[in-house]
C-alpha cells in the first residue's frame, strides 16, 4: 500500500512565514527598508560584543536572527476565527495567551497562534497575533447590524484552503505535494485589497465608530497589518528609522533597556496611508485612502512568573503615572528616564531574578559532580557549586499594554475612545472552538520538568555511586 508523505508542520510554517515576508515587502516597501536596517544593526551588534541574548544565538546566522518573529491579523467573525485556528494548526501554531484589548479602548480581543514546543520554536518561532473584532462594542444599532452583515457574508478563505484543511485533518497531515498550493492560497487570504467592499459613506461611519472597525469590516479579507523581525538592538533601530524615511512611534513599548532583558520590547514605524477605491450604489468609483499597515521590531527577554509580571506591571504603571508618553514624541526622553528609574526596583542579574522567583529558568546538569556536603535537594547550592546550570526561558508571548500602544499609534493617535472592559475569554474560546493555553502555566511546566529531570538524574547517580 502506498503511504502519503506528509510535510512537517515546521516546514509548512517556515514556507508560510517566508512567503508572507516576500509579499509584505512588495506590498509595503518601507517594510523592506526596515528589514535592511534591522540586518545592518544586528550585524553591528554581533561585532560590537553581543549582549546576553545574542550570545545565546551565537550559532545562528545573521539572516536567521533577523527573520520575522510575528505578524498580526484582525478577523471579523467567530467563523473566521475558528477556521483560522484550523489553518494555523496545520502549520504547528496553536492559541496561547488571551488579551482583552477593550480594557485599553480597542474593540478587539486576541490570542497568538504560535509554535509551542522548544524544538518547534527553535526551528521557526513565527507567530500570528490574531484579533477578533468586538462588534458588540459598536453602540449604533443600525451600524452594528450593517457591519455584522458585511463580515458575515464574506468568505476570507478560498475553497481550496477549506478542502486542503479538511483533507489534512482527516489524513493526519498535509501531503508534501500540497504544501505550495496551501501556502499560496492562505497567503492570498492576507493580501491587501485596494478596493473597499463598502461605499465611502459607510466607510466614514465605520471609521467614526472606530478606525479599527473600518479596517476589519470594509474589505474582502483580513490583510496582514504588520510583520515583525527580531533585532539585537531595538534602541538603535528605533533611533535610525527617521534617517531611513520611516516615522517611528513615539517610544519603545515595554521594559527599559537592561543587562538582563525581561519580557518583550517592541516599536514600530507608523502606518502608511494607502490609496483605496470605493464604489457607490450607482457604480461610480471614488478614490480615498486607508491607513492601517506598518512595520514593527521586537527584542525578547526572560519570561516572568506571575510575581515578576505583577512587579513589571506595577513599575510600568508607576513610570507612566509620572510621565505619560506623548504621541508626538516630545517627552520621549523624560519617559525613558522615568522608566529607568522605576525599574531600578527590578533586579538586574539572573541570580537575583531566579532567587526572587521573578522569572522562569530552564535547569540542566553541567556534568560536574557535587562537592562533599552539598545536599542533593538544595538547588541554590547545586547551582552555586556548578552542578546544575540554569538559563532564562525566553518570553514567547505578548503584552497587552504594549499591544495597545502598538495598535494606538497606528490608528491615528487621536483615537482614544474608552470602552467598558469585560473579561470575555470564554466567549473568545467558544468562537475559536478550542481552549487557549495559559502562558504562565506553560512556562511553569517547562521549568518544573527541567528541574525534576535534573534531580532525578542526580539521585540516580548518587544511588549508583
Ligand atoms: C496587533 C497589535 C499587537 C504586538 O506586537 O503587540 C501586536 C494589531 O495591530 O493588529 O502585534
Ligand atoms: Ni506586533
Amino acid at each position: 500500500m502506498q503511504r502519503n508523505v506528509f510535510a512537517t508542520s515546521n516546514d509548512i510554517r517556515s514556507a508560510f512565514s517566508t512567503a508572507m515576508s516576500e509579499m509584505y515587502r512588495l506590498e509595503v516597501p518601507a517594510y523592506g527598508t526596515l528589514m535592511s536596517l534591522v540586518a545592518d544593526v544586528n550585524r553591528q551588534a554581533l561585532v560590537e560584543g553581543p549582549g546576553f541574548l545574542a550570545t545565546l544565538d551565537a550559532a545562528e546566522s545573521l539572516d536567521r536572527i533577523s527573520q520575522e518573529r510575528h505578524g498580526a491579523i484582525r478577523l471579523g467573525t467567530p467563523r473566521e476565527l475558528a477556521m483560522a485556528r484550523r489553518v494555523f494548526a496545520i502549520m504547528g501554531m496553536f492559541p496561547v495567551g488571551y488579551y482583552d484589548l477593550s480594557e485599553a479602548g480597542i474593540p478587539v480581543h486576541s490570542t497568538a497562534f504560535r509554535p509551542v514546543s522548544d524544538l518547534a520554536l527553535a526551528i521557526n518561532p513565527f507567530r500570528i497575533f490574531t484579533s477578533l473584532l468586538r462588534l458588540d462594542l459598536i453602540e449604533d444599532e443600525e451600524l452594528r447590524q450593517e457591519a455584522d452583515r458585511l463580515v458575515s457574508t464574506r468568505d476570507i478563505f478560498s475553497s481550496v484552503v477549506m478542502s486542503l484543511v479538511e483533507k489534512a485533518e482527516s489524513q493526519g497531515g498535509l501531503e508534501s505535494g500540497d504544501v505550495a498550493i496551501f501556502v499560496s492560497e492562505v497567503l492570498d487570504t492576507f493580501r491587501w485589497h485596494s478596493e473597499a467592499s463598502v461605499d465611502r459613506e459607510l466607510y466614514r461611519r465605520l471609521h467614526d465608530a472606530h478606525r479599527l472597525i473600518a479596517d476589519v469590516v470594509s474589505f474582502k479579507g483580513p490583510h496582514i497589518n504588520h510583520l515583525t523581525p527580531r533585532t539585537l538592538d531595538i534602541d538603535a533601530v528605533h533611533g535610525r528609522m527617521v534617517e531611513h524615511g520611516m516615522i517611528p512611534k513615539a517610544v519603545v513599548e515595554g521594559p527599559p533597556r537592561r543587562n538582563c532583558p525581561i519580557l518583550l520590547r517592541q516599536t514600530s514605524f507608523k502606518a502608511i496611508e494607502e490609496s483605496v477605491s470605493f464604489r457607490d450604489a450607482s457604480g461610480k468609483v471614488h478614490h480615498g485612502s486607508h491607513t492601517a499597515r506598518f512595520g514593527e521590531i521586537e527584542q525578547r527577554g526572560i519570561a516572568l512568573t506571575p510575581k515578576g509580571r505583577a512587579l513589571y506591571d506595577r513599575l510600568l504603571t508607576q513610570a507612566r503615572l509620572k510621565v505619560r508618553p506623548r504621541t508626538d514624541g516630545s517627552n520621549a526622553q523624560a519617559y525613558r528616564e522615568a522608566l529607568e528609574t522605576s525599574f531600578q526596583a527590578f533586579p538586574d542579574n539572573w541570580d537575583a531574578i531566579r532567587k526572587a522567583r521573578l522569572g522562569y529558568f530552564f535547569y540542566s546538569l553541567s556534568g560536574n559532580t557535587a562537592p562533599r556536603g552539598v545536599a542533593q535537594g538544595n538547588i541554590d547550592a547545586l547551582i552555586e557549586s556548578g552542578v546544575i546550570h540554569c538559563e532564562p526561558i525566553i518570553y514567547q508571548d505578548f503584552l497587552p499594554i504594549s499591544a495597545a500602544g502598538i495598535f494606538q499609534s497606528n490608528l491615528g493617535d487621536a483615537d482614544t475612545q474608552q470602552f467598558v472592559a469585560s473579561p470575555h475569554q470564554k466567549v473568545f474560546e467558544k468562537a475559536l472552538g478550542a481552549r487557549i493555553l495559559n502562558e504562565f502555566d506553560h512556562y511553569a511546566g517547562i521549568e518544573m520538568a527541567s528541574l525534576e529531570h535534573c534531580l532525578r538524574l542526580l539521585e540516580r547517580k548518587a544511588s549508583v555511586a
